[in-house]
C-alpha cells in the first residue's frame, strides 16, 4: 500500500513518522513529481497537479475539517474525500467560543480598559435572556458548540440542513427557517462548511435580522472568511446596528497587515486558530480508518466521509 503525503504550507515529515508507525508495511512518503501513483494520500490544500497524477487513488484524508479547499479540484474518478472527524477540534472550538461570548456578554473588554487606567468601576450586570446565542451548523464541532453555550445558561438556537435534537438548544432547520433563527439570536456563531449555499450567509441583509431586527447583534465567525462579507460587517459595526465580532478566519488568509480588522475597536482578531488540527490525534483517527478500508470496510461506514453532491 502507497501512501502520499502533500501538504501546503505544512512540514510533511512529522506527519510521514508518525503514519511510519502508525502503519507499518506501508508505503509512506511526501510527494515529488516522480512519486510512484498512490492507494491513499493525506493532504492539506494539495495541487491540481498532484491529483492529476493518481489514476489509482481511493482515500484523500484532509487533515482538517473543511474541505472547500478540495472541492474546487478535479479528484480522481474512484477517489472519496475524508475529513477529519473531530480529532480533538471541538474541545478547541468550544473554548473559543465560550470564551468571545463570555467576555462580549461579561464585558471584560471594558474591565480591561479600566485596569489599564487604574480605574475600579462596576458595570451593570446584564441578562443571559438577553443574549440568545445562534448556532449555524450543528455538525461535529457545533453541536459541541452549542452544548457547551447551553451549559452556561445562554438561550441556544442552532441552525441546521436537516432536524436535530439537542438538549438545550432549540432547532431550526433549512431555508425557510432561517429568518425566524436570526431573529430569534442575538450572539451568531458559524460553524457551517463552506458551500455555494453558504457562501456569503452573513451580510447586510441577514446580520440586520439578528436580536429581532434591533441594534446589539455579534458576531463569531470561525468557520471560513467567505461566510461573511466583510465590509457589510465594517459598515454595521460603524453604524452602530452590531455591537461586535470575534473573527479568526478570513476571506484572505493571512489577514493583510493593514486590513482594517486589526484596528476596529470592536472587532478582535485570532490567525486561524480556534481549533489547530492536532497531529498525533489526526494521525491515530487516519490510520485507524486507513487500515478499517484495507481490511474490507466500505467509505460509506467511515465517519467523516464527503458527500460530493452536498460539499461537505
Ligand atoms: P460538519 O460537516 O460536521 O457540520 C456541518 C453542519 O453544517 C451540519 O450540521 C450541516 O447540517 C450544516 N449545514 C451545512 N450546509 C448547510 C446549509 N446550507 N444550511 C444549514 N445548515 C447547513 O462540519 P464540522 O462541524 O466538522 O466543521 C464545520 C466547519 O468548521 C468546517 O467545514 C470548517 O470550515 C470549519 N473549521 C474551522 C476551523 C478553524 O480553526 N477556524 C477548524 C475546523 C473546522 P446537517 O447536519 O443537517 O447536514
Ligand atoms: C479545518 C481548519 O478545516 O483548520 O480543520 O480550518
Amino acid at each position: 500500500m502507497q501512501i502520499t503525503v502533500c501538504l501546503t504550507n505544512n512540514r510533511p515529515e512529522p506527519w510521514i513518522d508518525g503514519l511510519r508507525a502508525a502503519l507499518p508495511g506501508a508505503q509512506i512518503a511526501a510527494w515529488t513529481a516522480d512519486a510512484p501513483a498512490a492507494d491513499h494520500a493525506v493532504v492539506w490544500e494539495p495541487p491540481q497537479a498532484f491529483l492529476d497524477q493518481q489514476p489509482r487513488l481511493r482515500g484523500i484524508f484532509n487533515i482538517g475539517a473543511g474541505v472547500d479547499a478540495l472541492m474546487k479540484l478535479k479528484l480522481p474518478p474512484h477517489a472519496h474525500i475524508v475529513r477529519l472527524d473531530d480529532a480533538g477540534m471541538s474541545v478547541q472550538m468550544a473554548e473559543y467560543v465560550c470564551h468571545a461570548l463570555i467576555r462580549h456578554f461579561r464585558e471584560f473588554d471594558s474591565y480591561d480598559e479600566g485596569a489599564r487606567a487604574h480605574r475600579w468601576a462596576y458595570r451593570k450586570p446584564r441578562s443571559r435572556a438577553d443574549f440568545p446565542v445562534g448556532v449555524m451548523g450543528l455538525g461535529v464541532l457545533g453541536e459541541r458548540v452549542a452544548r457547551a453555550v447551553a451549559h452556561f445558561d445562554f438561550p441556544v438556537n442552532g441552525w441546521s440542513r436537516s432536524p436535530k435534537s439537542i438538549e438545550g438548544v432549540r432547532g431550526f432547520v433549512g431555508a425557510e427557517q432561517f429568518d425566524a433563527f436570526l431573529a430569534a439570536s442575538r450572539v451568531l456563531v458559524c460553524l457551517l462548511p463552506l458551500t455555494p449555499q453558504t457562501r456569503g450567509v452573513m451580510r447586510r441583509e441577514t446580520l440586520c435580522q439578528l436580536n429581532g431586527g434591533q441594534p446589539g447583534g455579534y458576531v463569531i465567525n470561525v468557520a471560513r472568511g467567505a461566510h461573511l462579507v466583510e465590509a457589510d460587517l465594517i459598515a454595521l459595526l460603524d453604524e452602530g446596528q452590531l455591537a461586535g465580532a470575534a473573527l479568526d478566519v478570513f476571506d484572505n488568509e493571512p489577514l493583510a497587515p493593514t486590513h482594517a480588522f486589526w484596528s476596529h475597536p470592536k472587532i478582535s482578531v485570532t490567525p486561524h486558530v480556534s481549533a489547530r488540527t492536532l497531529r498525533d490525534e489526526s494521525i491515530a483517527q487516519i490510520a485507524a480508518k486507513i487500515r478499517a478500508i484495507e481490511a474490507g470496510t466500505g467509505f460509506d461506514r467511515l465517519p467523516g466521509v464527503v458527500d460530493a453532491q452536498r460539499g461537505y
